[in-house]
């Protein structure tokens, strides 16, 4: 596996030249402060939309491979895996450069190969010297709208399998939303009406769901460090505050916490602030 090129220190080629004959070079952006996600999650499960909400955009990301060149996905073959979701690639969005994010996808197939890869990635994080260069977490996201595989297998065999050392791991449950119409049934048929059924669902869904399915990530061999529940992240109006507030929370070291809060800019709420200052 290749060593990640882009580096915090800004000192690691960023320029691309002539490796594209007849067009410009493409740098990927220059900056002396990085924080580093990798995103893992099924097909489907928004992952790049709570990306968006967190660089408060609605632009797609640029996507890099891991010398820095900018990849086109219009240029790259169908049958090729998409440039996304490879996780040596780098996705930074323009309106913060400041995240680089890393896409796995999802265990889909529930190969061991696919563990491996996300493996392998860690290990070859960790191995930089420079605390900004490393990879600084992970967020996991599952999709609770699949009442036919609230938790599979192959996300089951994450936990028990892929420790990530000083990587925190966070869950993020999504799509929470639409457990409401569900909920607000069960909530009228037990005698509540319809009004105060529709006020208590959005907390009943997710009391259940952790009840039924999400506890059980805690009881494996290694457990996330906390998790959360995303709703709506599809409407550009909806914020993650809770998500940047969490994430500065599993950080370890204050300096990670700094460096989180550094590169944010569109989250500077005073929960965040809190969060960091704790
Ligand atoms: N109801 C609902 N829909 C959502 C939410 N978040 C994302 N979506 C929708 O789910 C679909 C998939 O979202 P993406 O962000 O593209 O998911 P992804 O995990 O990046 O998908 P792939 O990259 O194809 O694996 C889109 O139609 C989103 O609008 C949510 O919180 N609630
Ligand atoms: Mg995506």
């Amino acid at each position: 596996m290749s060593q990640p090129r882009l580096s915090n220190s800004g000192i690691q080629p960023a320029q691309v030249t002539g490796r594209q004959k007849g067009r410009a070079p493409i740098q990927i952006p220059r900056l002396t402060l990085r924080f580093h996600v990798l995103i893992i999650g099924r097909a489907n499960a928004g992952k790049t939309t709570i990306l968006q909400r967190v660089c408060n955009t609605t632009e797609q990301p640029k996507i890099f491979d891991p010398q820095g060149h900018e990849i086109k996905l219009s240029e790259l073959n169908p049958t090729a895996q998409r440039g996304e979701h490879n996780i040596e690639n780098q996705m930074i969005f323009e309106s913060n450069p400041g995240f680089v994010f890393h896409d796995s996808g999802g265990f889909e197939a529930g190969r061991s190969s696919e563990l491996d890869d996300v493996k392998n990635f860690i290990k070859s994080y960790s191995k930089w010297l420079k605390v900004g260069n490393r990879l600084h977490v992970i967020w996991y996201c599952i999709p609770i709208n699949d009442q036919a595989r609230p938790i599979t297998r192959a996300e089951l065999n994450f936990f028990d399998e892929c420790g990530t050392g000083r990587v925190p791991v966070l869950v993020l449950f999504t799509k929470a939303d639409q457990l409401d119409a569900e909920t607000i049934e069960c909530l009228v048929n037990g005698g509540m009406s319809i009004e105060e059924a529709a006020i208590k669902a959005p907390e009943e869904s997710v009391i259940k769901f952790q009840n039924s399915f999400g506890n059980q990530l805690y009881e494996r061999k290694y457990p996330p460090k906390g998790h959360l529940y995303l709703r709506d992240m599809q409407t550009t109006s909806s914020h993650c505050n809770d998500l940047m507030e969490q994430t500065a929370t599993v950080l370890s070291a204050n300096s990670l916490k700094w460096l989180f809060f550094s590169v944010q800019q569109h989250h500077l709420s005073l929960s965040v602030q809190y969060a960091i200052m704790r």
